[in-house]
């Protein structure tokens, strides 16, 4: 078997890049040329095969298809970072959105039996009441968010239109050790351990109030292989079903290193605050596991114990 992950450089991209080589996969990755993020393939460098390509041009994504004619297509790349969607908001569109129609013509024109996974995201959400299930509507609240329910309502029509097998993993947030420093989450346990470690005095965030599904990411990467093993091509919500707020998140972690969160931590900080936040998510994965059978492996508190842990041993190398 043949797979494509475009965005194999990401968190989930590395992790399923491993789980796909342990089931005998050939692996193929698309990476964007200039970009220097190999930190979490490094170890599978010579595993993989990589390509330079990006979701803003077609014609290396036709070309890759012609040549490869992959059988699994895993859609990960993108601009993700929904704070800077709001400064960026056309390259977000243009890569997180467009990109799909790109692929989608591509898959279309050149390799037209692939699978593809779109990386779909609960962001799409927005304010829906929790929690949020497959049929809860979509409510953009952020540029990140309106692009993402282009590339999605894009994959159900090409789905609809030319029987394509694709489908969409409405992925609610998924968090590791390999998780970029500006999402919240890493931002935390970064800081919990550099804190523990005398290395840093505070650290300032913006809205704790929010709360996120927050799951392990090494589980979600097997959600996306699940849904494309199936009889027919579905969308499918991934996530714990429990949501915890970030002020939880934080206290968990300070709890672990025995200090008191209060002193160190300081909210509301301005250039945290987004002009549109989403309050509350928290998924309904009961289609996932019922027809993928799908369930978390790792619970909120491991999670954040596996994340400072790294950290913490990180920054004493
Ligand atoms: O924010 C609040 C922030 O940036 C979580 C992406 O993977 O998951 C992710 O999007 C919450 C928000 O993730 C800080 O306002 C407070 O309410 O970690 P985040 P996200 O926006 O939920 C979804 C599913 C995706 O698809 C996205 O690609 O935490 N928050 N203080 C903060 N957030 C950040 N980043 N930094 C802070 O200092």
């Amino acid at each position: 078997m043949k797979a494509l992950i475009t965005g194999i450089d990401g968190q989930d991209g590395s992790f399923l890049a491993e789980f796909l080589l342990e089931k005998g996969y050939e692996v193929h990755g698309m990476i964007r040329r200039g970009v220097n993020p190999m930190v979490n393939i490094k170890h599978v460098e010579d595993k993989v095969i990589l390509h330079y390509g990006d979701m803003a041009t077609e014609n290396q994504l036709s070309l890759l298809l012609h040549t490869l004619k992959p059988d699994e297509i895993y859609n990960l790349a993108g601009q993700s970072d929904v704070a800077a969607s709001f400064e960026i908001p056309e390259y977000t569109g243009d890569v997180t959105g467009l990109g799909v129609a790109r692929l989608l013509e591509a898959i279309r024109s050149f390799s037209p039996a692939s699978k593809l996974y779109q990386a779909s995201s609960s962001e799409m959400f927005g304010n829906s009441t929790p929690p949020q299930s497959e049929s809860t509507p979509f409510r953009a609240r952020s540029p990140y968010s309106a692009a993402k329910i282009y590339a999605h309502n894009m994959v159900v029509c090409y789905r609809e239109s030319y029987g394509l097998f694709a489908c969409c993993g409405i992925l609610f947030n998924h968090e590791s050790e390999r998780r970029g420093f500006k999402f919240v989450t890493r931002k935390i346990s970064h800081a919990v351990a550099r804190i523990h470690l005398g290395k840093q005095k505070v650290l300032e965030l913006g809205n704790m109030n929010s709360k996120r599904d927050w799951g392990y990411a090494p589980d979600y990467v097997r959600a996306m292989w699940m849904m494309l093993q199936q009889g027919k091509p579905d969308d499918y919500v991934v996530g714990t079903g429990v949501a915890h707020s970030v002020t939880d998140f934080v206290q968990v972690a300070f709890d672990y290193i025995e200090r008191d969160w209060t002193r160190y931590v300081k909210s509301n900080t301005d250039k945290y605050i987004r002009p549109s936040d989403v309050n509350y998510l928290a998924a309904d994965p009961s289609k996932a596991n019922d027809i993928l059978k799908w369930e978390p492996s790792v619970s909120f508190e491991e999670l954040v114990k596996i994340m400072v842990d790294y950290d913490i041993k990180k920054e004493c190398q």
